[in-house]
């Protein structure tokens, strides 16, 4: 019997390509040279759809690959799916929640903590050679024991929180709703920032949280707030984070997630208090393999007709 056609929009690792060729016939669009012609001549034999956190599916690939009535994502975000058009098409859509959740939290304090710590910048400066020379490094600044704001306390907003106990921080949050939790709530963004010295934004994007943290929740950042990204770069306001960058109101940033990845505005690499990441919060081989493994388990239990193990909506 024929295997059924999957696509596969963006790169995956050689173990979940392998896995996934034994059950389906691969398209690999990220291959294709013309991405156009290749759905125009694949999309009639595609049965389902896996992609990207980052990628998505909008409905001109879906237009293209009527046959397709599922799209696994290999990540927990679907802001890139278009939901609405998968849903008015039957077709359905999964996620990976919770098998990256840790992982993310982790990468949210590890940038914290590289530039609370200008790490980065030592390692550096030890490799000029020129310590002998020029002496101790500048100070920098306490992490431990500060007031940590948190901007969306879903799954992985908590495992951040979880983390920030160990580190003896004041806790607050802002999100949509007030939760059972012993942190501090402010309905927005605007109302949590003059009571942090460092801000994580940890919410889901899509077109609810688009521009949530805004130019007056930046403007209302105390002068000297150390500030993470790790959820979309659509969250942020980005003008308004590079004008705080420029002005020192945000003294250091650590960044996963911008606007227009991976091409992002190449400002962000002239500022030596930022710390860049390539969205590579989930990026360990251990949560990949069990995010794949996740997505796997959405296909087959589709093709299978047993229950989708994590869908959306
Ligand atoms: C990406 C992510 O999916 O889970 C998400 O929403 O953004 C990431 O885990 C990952 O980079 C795979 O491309």
């Amino acid at each position: 019997m024929d295997k059924p056609g999957l696509l596969v929009v963006g790169v995956l690792p050689d173990w979940d390509l392998e896995a996934l060729a034994q059950r389906f016939t691969l398209h690999l669009l990220y291959e294709a040279p013309d991405r156009a012609s290749f759905l125009a001549q694949h999309g009639p034999s595609i049965r389902a759809i896996a992609t990207k956190g980052e990628l998505g599916a909008d409905t001109a690939m879906m237009d293209t690959c009527p046959q397709a009535k599922i799209i696994a994502c290999y990540g927990v975000g679907v802001d890139a799916i278009d939901l609405a058009a998968a849903r008015a098409r039957g077709v359905a859509v999964t996620n990976t929640p919770g098998v990256l959740t840790e992982e993310v939290a982790d990468m949210a304090f590890a940038l914290l903590l590289a530039t609370a710590r200008a790490i980065p910048e030592g390692d550096a400066y030890v490799r000029t050679g020129t310590w002998p020379q020029q002496g101790p490094m500048r100070l920098t600044t306490r992490v431990w024991g500060k007031r940590l704001g948190i901007v969306g306390l879903g799954r992985i907003g908590q495992a951040i929180a979880r983390r920030a106990e160990g580190f003896g921080m004041a806790i607050a949050y802002s999100g949509r709703t007030r939760k059972d939790v012993p942190f501090t709530f402010h309905p927005s963004p605007a109302a949590l920032a003059p009571h942090v010295d460092i801000l994580v934004v940890s919410a889901a994007g899509g077109a609810a949280t688009m521009g949530l943290v805004d130019r007056a929740a930046i403007e209302a950042l105390p002068h000297g707030t150390i500030f993470v990204n790790v959820s979309r770069g659509t969250v942020v306001d980005e003008a308004a984070l590079i004008a705080a960058l420029q002005s020192g109101r945000i003294a250091a940033a650590g960044l996963d997630v911008f606007l227009n990845e991976p091409a992002i505005d190449p400002v962000f690499a002239t500022f030596p208090n930022v710390v860049l990441s390539p969205h590579q919060a989930s990026g360990t081989v251990e949560t990949r393999k069990d995010m794949g493994a996740l997505m796997r388990a959405n296909l087959e239990a589709h093709f299978d007709g047993r229950p989708l193990p994590t869908p959306v909506g």
